[in-house]
């Protein structure tokens, strides 16, 4: 059987509801997002030229992680190595790395340093399956490398990853897309054999018992993938068009750009709001699912202003109720289109996300339920019997202007 991770790491993963992704490298010199070097069909030489660029002189850890922390995020996921095939952090598997630029340092060390030092961030990383620049992923026939070179390469990155940074809250891989089969033959997509997940997963799972391990392959997860991961949507929707599977019986997780891209693009102001921002996180909650939000960093090392003003508006309502959010599971009240709802045991929580007429009913209420309070102050609302169910009224001056949450006791 293959491994998994432990209880307790699955635990404490759906627990966190709540994480920051971030996409940051070489690309983000040129300001058009992560996919740029294929986009552009920019050849390797000339994308190597980035390194010398790439001195991100404003990047401070500590400053990111207490952006999260003060978002009420729980967890980090970072590019170690995104599909341009540049490490961020000092890897001793090849010289394409950050730490041979003119910035030198190793901010991944530098970050896994900060959560550890505040204890309230956990960290993990994102890892890319596809290589742009390796030449035994893309070039085999010009390198006479073989599969089993990359493999070996890919493995033994992962296992830096899972030995020298700490406890590792998740291994997120991405770049094995089997139902997309782009170009069968384009070598910037083609594996040239299978990636060993079996090898690959249970070597995490030895190496970080606590830490799961997530597949974007949009597809049902196999044996030692602990979590399912959508992207762009809510489980069960598929806007984007490449969310083809079903939300499985299993922990999930959503990722979702802040703005709509994942690397730094310097035209692409689409923000999305605070309040559609909580609303995303209080849906992916309610159906059982983390919610990851992206960030993706300048080329100096910083955090948009723009995203961490969204991320802490996002801390400060958590902070009033974020009892209905941290260590719930998918709600099962049938609530009306503009309310969902969370719970952990026998308390549930409606949030409500639209301005209802009154109130909220809510047609079959569970027998232990006996009391409705506003989770912000405490103050009791009145349950009252209505045909099969119960109606909540909720008095406009108590309403949120993001989410107004319901407890039911
Ligand atoms: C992938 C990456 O390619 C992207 O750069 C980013 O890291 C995101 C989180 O994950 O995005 C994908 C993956 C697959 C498809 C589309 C976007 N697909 O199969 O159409």
């Amino acid at each position: 059987m293959a491994k998994q991770v432990s209880a307790q790491g699955l635990e404490q993963f759906q627990d966190n509801r709540f994480g920051m992704f971030i996409h940051w490298g070489l690309y983000s010199i040129l300001a058009r997002q992560e996919w740029i070097m294929h986009i552009e069909s920019i050849p390797v030489p000339e994308y190597e030229k980035l390194v010398p660029q790439f001195n991100p002189v404003k990047f401070n850890a500590e400053e990111w992680v207490s952006i999260a922390a003060d978002a009420g995020q729980k967890y980090m996921i970072i590019t170690s190595r995104h599909h341009d095939g540049f490490s961020m952090y000092d890897t001793q598997l090849s010289d394409y790395k950050v730490t041979n630029t003119p910035f030198k340092r190793d901010p991944l060390q530098e970050l896994a340093d900060a959560c550890a030092r505040r204890g309230d961030v956990k960290l993990g990383f994102y890892s890319s399956l596809l290589d742009w620049h390796h030449p035994a992923y893309r070039f085999r026939e010009e390198s006479g490398l073989a599969w089993s070179d990359y493999i070996e390469f890919l493995h033994g990155q992962v296992r830096e990853l899972c030995t020298n940074f700490g406890d590792l809250a998740s291994i997120w891989f991405d770049g094995d897309w089997p139902r997309h089969q782009f170009n069968e033959t384009n070598a910037y997509f083609k594996a040239g054999g299978d990636f060993e997940y079996d090898k690959l997963y249970d070597m995490i799972h030895t190496l970080q018992p606590d830490a799961v391990v997530l597949n974007n392959h949009h597809e049902a997860p196999i044996p030692g993938e602990d979590i399912q991961g959508f992207e762009q949507d809510l489980p069960g929707m598929n806007t984007a068009g490449f969310n083809l599977s079903e939300a499985q019986e299993m922990p999930l997780e959503v990722c979702m750009t802040i703005n709509d891209h994942w690397g730094y693009h310097d035209t692409d102001n689409n923000h999305k709001s605070t309040r559609s921002l909580i609303h995303k996180l209080v849906r992916s909650a309610s159906l059982g699912a983390n919610y990851l939000l992206n960030v993706g960093p300048t080329p100096e090392g910083e955090i948009l202003p723009v995203h961490a003003m969204r991320l802490r508006q996002m801390g400060s309502w958590l902070k009033l109720h974020g009892e209905s959010v941290y260590g719930t599971r998918a709600g099962s009240l049938s609530t009306p289109e503009a309310v969902v709802s969370t719970q952990r045991g026998d308390t549930h929580y409606l949030h409500v996300l639209d301005d209802m007429s009154d109130g909220v009913y809510i047609k079959q209420m569970p027998d232990s339920i006996t009391s409705a309070t506003l989770l912000r102050d405490n103050s009791p609302l009145t349950l009252q019997p209505y045909e099969k169910g119960y109606f909540i009224d909720l008095p406009r001056g108590l309403r949120d202007p993001y989410d107004t949450v319901i407890s039911l006791q």
